[in-house]
């Protein structure tokens, strides 16, 4: 009996098997044997190869150079140096590769033993999805991935629990002790798989035994886990308590600028990374939801992050900074008082004075992963500062891997957005990739969404947003397609049927949770606390600073400069945009005015009965998903097809009472009957 699911890794026998006839061989050169990522590369495709097509290619080892398009200028690969190294020691090494299809086999070359490990699965997942390896690579293929960092975020607690985790328990805690077992390891294959070399393996809330992570405690074990990371090209992170020098250090402060403080973490420092040699760097929330921070002693967030950034640069570290800092005690009946400015106001006055091996880590939008929400000003605001783009794949607010939503076209328009920050490679894909700018370290970061399920992540269908993330992050250039076709095909079928059945469905389901929970970008209407299911008022008169404002009239939040002046944040032309009531697009234009039920959308309807139809189509369009599902019952394993059959019937009652309760509440505060005379209660 198997422990937990293979997912894309299932390696399943394929019957198109038409040119393996080329694979006689597979020549791997650009780093050797002895690199454990190389072991783990040829282990992977010798598995893959005999469990799919039943074939045992020679593997030989070559020095670089001795293939046709070798390493080198003359191969497109550019040189060996590190991307991102500090003090000589390299954070990123470089992770570019090249496949060639030679006259009997393939030739892998790369300048890294995580460039051959890349390669490996690129392979493997070129038979996987029954794609001809002959036109794959015969004029070669040279990849370098898009981003310098593709980091998965776990808010996985010591005590086995996940913070917004919806799949199960941790499976690196249990009782307050790191396990390392056979399924460390395959997550580690999944994940690097997929393109990930980053992974933070604690909630950003540090507390309890986390905050001792960083003693004798746990040392040997985290030396442990980052070897088996190591193996995978992964570098292994933790979060860190801001307040490491009270909570553990039996200091009174955290002023980053006490001597004192400084000379603990100097301490500190050298031996954590003295016992855990493969760590790379820190994640740290401060001042943010009861979390501590430099705040509490006058001091900015750039002198928390800089200090730190100072002590771990000697060990070839890394600071990553969220900028999730806002007033969590608001008073509601502040209007001026606005949620969203709060990272831009906190961040950007000190854009420059970062230090070199810091990284500002950014939600995508201004609030909070709501399932529509502008693209955070900071982004294309900050120019001097390195900068990482966080997004959430745990849908903590879409549908908690209960209803499905397929999230790479939200991420898709996020790394499209045009910041308007320079005259070209403006994007945020541009920004984090670390063209704009010439960062060097940058990237993308996803709150996780796996734990010990059987299948990892909950719903099966939420395995494409882990495959997807890190797909997306190693390839921006991907299209949603072209990720949900792999995702299926090696995970879930690959019957051309069921494929196109099952893009059906991932592919407009964003969209449909969109139109039966909260519209035109205003968000929140959420049951406080868990987050999952409707409470249009829940949050209304709450201190969090998540606001509809409805009344009779109308609704919607006035960030324009007559109201908390947000729209204006951005660079021209969306501040003007955003601005204007007339030009703002419709599926945010609640986020960026307040409007009457009467006002003409884009779209021709008004704002009253754009609610209506949505949320009655969305409802009627996730009856139609779940039907397709259905339909799929003999053609699928019966574990996956259950699994994502019963989740359904949870998702439906949910976007009926979504719908129900977002026309009513409207209904009744407005006065103004559906044009279609629907049932609204
Ligand atoms: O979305 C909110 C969550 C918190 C989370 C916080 C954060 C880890 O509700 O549970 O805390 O964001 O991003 O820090």
């Amino acid at each position: 009996m198997k422990k937990y699911a293979s997912l894309w890794l299932d390696y399943k026998a394929k019957k198109n098997n038409r040119d393996c006839g080329c694979l006689g061989s597979i020549s791997i050169s650009g780093a050797g044997e002895s690199d454990i990522r190389v072991q783990n590369a040829v282990r992977e495709l010798k598995n893959g190869l005999k469990a799919m097509l039943d074939i045992e290619p020679e593997i030989v080892f070559g020095s670089a150079g001795s293939h046709t398009g070798a390493v080198g200028s003359s191969s497109g690969l550019s040189d060996g140096s590190a991307a991102g190294s500090l003090n000589g020691q390299s954070i990123l090494d470089n992770e570019e590769y090249r496949i060639t299809l030679e006259k009997d086999g393939l030739a892998i070359e790369a300048n890294s033993g995580r460039g051959i490990l890349y390669a490996a699965f690129d392979i493997l997942r070129c038979i996987s999805c029954e794609r001809s390896l002959k036109e794959t690579y015969a004029s070669g293929k040279t990849v370098r991935p898009s981003n310098p960092l593709r980091m998965l975020n776990h808010w996985d607690n010591m005590d086995g629990t996940i913070e917004r985790g919806y799949s199960g328990r941790s499976f690196f805690y249990v009782d307050n002790e790191i396990v390392i077992d056979e399924r460390t390891v395959d997550y580690a294959r999944l994940i690097a798989s997929v393109g990930i070399n980053a992974v933070v393996i604690n909630n950003v809330n540090v507390k309890d035994a986390a905050s001792y992570m960083i003693t004798d405690r746990y040392y040997d074990k985290l030396a442990k886990l980052g070897e088996v990371f190591a193996g995978y090209g992964i570098g292994l992170y933790l979060s860190l308590n801001y307040a490491s020098t009270i909570e553990i250090g039996g200091l009174d402060s955290a002023d980053p600028l006490d001597p004192e403080v400084i000379a603990w973490w100097k301490d500190k420092m050298a031996e954590v990374f003295e016992r855990i040699p493969t760590l790379k760097g820190f994640l740290v929330k401060a001042d943010s939801e009861g979390r501590p921070g430099p705040f509490t002693y006058g001091r900015t967030q750039a002198d928390g992050a800089n200090m730190l950034a100072d002590i771990v640069k000697e060990y070839g570290g890394i600071i990553i900074w969220r900028c999730f800092v806002y007033n969590c005690k608001q008073d509601w009946r502040h209007t001026k008082t606005d949620r969203a400015r709060s990272g831009y106001d906190n961040f950007m006055p000190m854009d420059g004075d970062y230090h070199d091996n810091v990284i500002l880590q950014i939600k995508n939008g201004p609030m909070d992963f709501q399932i529509r929400e502008p693209v955070s000003p900071l982004l294309g605001g900050l120019k001097k500062t390195n900068q990482m783009l966080e997004v959430q794949i745990a849908q903590e607010y879409t549908g908690q891997q209960i209803d499905v939503c397929y999230l790479i076209p939200m991420f898709k328009e996020i790394l499209g957005f045009k910041t308007y920050c320079s005259e070209k490679d403006d994007t945020v894909a541009d920004i984090i990739s670390g063209k704009t700018f010439g960062s060097r370290f940058s990237g993308i970061a996803a709150v996780t969404n796996t734990g010990n399920d059987f299948n990892w992540t909950g719903n099966y269908l939420a395995g494409a947003n882990l495959f997807g993330f890190g797909r997306l992050g190693f390839d921006t250039d991907l299209t949603s397609e072209q990720i949900a076709e792999e995702f299926i095909k090696m995970t879930i079928s690959d019957d051309p049927g069921v494929v196109d059945v099952i893009m059906g469905i991932l592919l407009p389901s964003r969209a449909v949770y969109e139109k039966y929970s909260a519209p035109l970008g205003i968000g929140w209407m959420v049951q406080p606390a868990t987050h999952y299911g409707c409470s249009v008022d829940g949050y209304e008169y709450d201190r969090w600073g998540t606001y509809h404002r409805a009344d009779h009239l109308g609704l919607g939040v006035d960030r324009t400069d007559k109201g908390t002046g947000y729209a204006l944040l951005y660079n021209e032309p969306n501040a003007s945009v955003y601005n204007s009531p007339d030009e703002c697009p419709d599926e945010l234009v609640l986020f960026f005015h307040h409007l009457p039920y009467t006002h003409k959308l884009h779209s021709g309807k008004t704002v009253i009965q754009h609610i209506y139809d949505s949320h009655f189509e969305g409802y009627e369009e996730a009856k139609q998903m779940a039907a397709k599902w259905e339909n799929l019952k003999d053609k699928l394993d019966s574990e996956i097809f259950y699994n994502v059959s019963k989740r359904f019937e949870r998702q439906l009652a949910n976007a009926r009472e979504w719908c129900d309760q977002v026309n009513s509440y409207f209904f009744r505060k407005s006065g103004i009957p559906d044009e279609k005379g629907r049932q609204i209660w």
